[in-house]
């Protein structure tokens, strides 16, 4: 299955809200690594828990002393999954029912090798993924970008008042929007699409670095963790068998971070055009 079949509302089994960009979304998903700040409010008395954040998989319980700390959660207590797209396939290679009863497993393996390796791999049940090609490789940042092209646009045509887009970014769309030479949404040839690259390179370069800056949060510091692609990565895979192959591929230099440098270049953006545009 090819990025162009997909549309953009393929994540909308988790956000219903047409047009939200998922990535935003789902960002919550993945916060495995993410360690929030454990912080106690002085005024809850009754329930010391309420408001006391805890990472996924962890939940709050109070100690004798009325103090509220995180435990790792029992993967039993997890709400059962309503549908197949809930499950997710971890590293392991084993379907959890749900991301809470991965987290909570991988929380009961924390501090062991084991629970180190294991990440959340993809969203659904495990599956056979076919090996990707290097001919397959070659086409994913093609489709890619026209995707990630197409998902802003969308974004612009549907904001309104959501503002799904900052102002700066509307108007860095806008110019996109309303270019009469835009490869209007489609199912292209990739001809056709290294066709448009070429001649319309400045349209894609917005959108990758647009796409890099939403995942780029945890922190924000130029450099994507595994924790911070996942939300888009782990909806790609069971739909696009390149996705892993692409990302590994991306870090170049194989320190595990994908550096805004090697994400630019893995789209086949131009080195002297990055820093313009962010
Ligand atoms: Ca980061
Ligand atoms: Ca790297």
């Amino acid at each position: 299955m090819f990025l162009n079949c997909m549309d953009i509302n393929m994540w909308t089994h988790h956000e219903p809200e047409v047009g939200t960009n998922p990535v935003q979304v789902e960002v919550g998903d993945f916060d495995e690594a993410i360690d929030v700040e454990e912080e106690t409010v002085e005024d809850i008395v009754d329930n010391p828990c309420l408001n006391y954040h805890c990472k996924k998989g962890k939940v709050c319980e109070v100690d004798e002393g009325n103090t509220p700390m995180c435990v790792c959660q029992d993967p039993s207590t997890c709400p059962p999954a309503d549908a197949e797209f809930e499950h997710v396939c971890g590293t392991d290679n084993k379907t959890y029912d749900s991301s809470c009863h991965f987290f909570a497993t991988k929380c009961a393996l924390e501090g062991t090798k084991k629970g180190h390796k294991l990440h959340l791999d993809y969203i659904g049940p495990c599956k056979y993924i076919e090996t990707c090609l290097d001919s397959e490789l070659n086409e994913f940042p093609l489709r890619m970008r026209d995707w990630l092209k197409n998902v802003l646009v969308t974004l612009y045509e549907r904001d309104e008042d959501n503002n799904l887009l900052t102002e700066k970014q509307k108007l860095r769309v806008k110019k996109i929007y309303e270019n009469e030479k835009r490869l209007q949404a489609g199912d292209h040839s990739l001809d056709l699409l290294a066709h448009d690259f070429e001649k319309n390179y400045n349209m894609y370069i917005f959108p990758v670095h647009w796409q890099f800056g939403q995942l780029d949060q945890h922190p924000v510091d130029g450099y994507l963790t595994h924790t911070e692609l996942a939300p888009l990565r782990a909806p790609l895979i069971p739909m696009e068998h390149c996705t892993t192959r692409f990302f590994e591929e991306c870090d170049s230099d194989s320190d595990k971070y994908i550096a805004l440098e090697e994400w630019a270049s893995c789209f086949g953006l131009k080195e002297r055009k990055y820093g313009r545009v962010i």
